[in-house]
């Protein structure tokens, strides 16, 4: 008999019919090339199979180890691809969030989806800002390794200049292992260190003194070993910038960090706040 591959319109079947060989052997031959068509051809052309990827909530995640696999966090928008020793960023909005929701002793999650944990410290929403109620450091789950990034925050100093301590940490490990930019008034510098088995060690420095109460962006460019962070005033003038080769820590500590997130030290009411932080991953 004549080919006749037509998956759209499947055999039917009575209850008690005796199927014919030839009958059952069409039905298995359109369904397979349903089956071929959808994950093979133009999904659309087949409406019985549509190829779609595993797809959840981040925290849903299975843990990387089959070659090839993509996963839609359904949460946070991001796609990752299964290398099998980790999951990778392919594409994704990236993680925003303008902390635009009620005051909260707890950070819940953020604007993108990613949520908050507060890894050192005690932090808070107020006023639609995040603040340090201790020395803290709160950050997201990027969901993949920090190789490359692009970050974007607006803060503000706090009331007083001599306490401003803020910053952005760009690849975080844990508390005693971390890589961040911070503007400092104890010694009026924009820095870019490294904490590693708790050792702070300065990587590059700029002379710069942040006026108290003033709105500051700092923008990080991390590609690899390379990292470029500047600190810009209100009305879009930088006042300082850095360049680093932090090729020892492009995985090495760093090599498991996929957190990143804001480091406020100079906590409470006269302290510091952020009020948005942007972050494009694998850019
Ligand atoms: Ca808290």
């Amino acid at each position: 008999m004549a080919d006749s591959w037509n998956p759209l319109t499947p055999q039917t079947f009575a209850v008690d019919e005796i199927v014919s060989a030839a009958k059952l052997n069409q039905e298995l031959r359109d369904r397979i090339q349903a089956l071929f068509n959808g994950l093979v051809g133009d999904g659309s052309a087949d409406l019985d199979v549509v190829h779609r990827h595993k797809s959840g909530t981040f925290a849903a995640r299975p843990a990387a180890g089959s070659a090839g696999r993509l996963y839609r966090a359904t949460d946070t928008g991001a796609i990752f691809w299964d290398d099998v020793t980790a999951w990778r960023h392919l594409s994704g909005r990236g993680f925003y969030d303008g902390f635009d929701r009620a005051d909260s002793t707890t950070l819940g999650s953020a604007e993108s989806g990613h949520a908050w944990t507060e890894s050192v410290g005690n932090a808070e929403i107020v006023t639609k800002t995040l603040r340090a109620i201790t020395d803290s450091i709160a950050t997201i789950d990027s969901g993949a390794l920090l190789e490359t990034a692009h970050f974007m925050a607006t803060f503000d100093t706090g009331s007083v200049a001599g306490n401003v301590d803020l910053g952005l940490v760009l690849r975080f490990v844990d508390s005693n292992n971390y890589l961040f930019c911070h503007q400092l008034a104890a010694t009026n510098q924009f820095l870019l260190k490294k904490v590693v088995a708790g050792v702070a060690t300065t990587l590059a420095s700029s002379s710069y003194t942040a006026p108290a109460s003033t709105t500051h962006y700092i923008e990080v460019f991390l590609r690899g070993n390379l990292v470029i962070c500047r600190i810009t005033n209100a009305v879009g003038v930088p006042q300082a910038q850095l360049q680093a080769d932090v090729v020892a820590d492009t995985v090495t500590p760093f090599a498991t960090a996929t957190r990143c997130g804001a480091r406020l030290f100079n906590e409470g009411v006269t302290g510091d706040v952020l009020h948005g932080l942007n972050v494009v991953f694998n850019v």
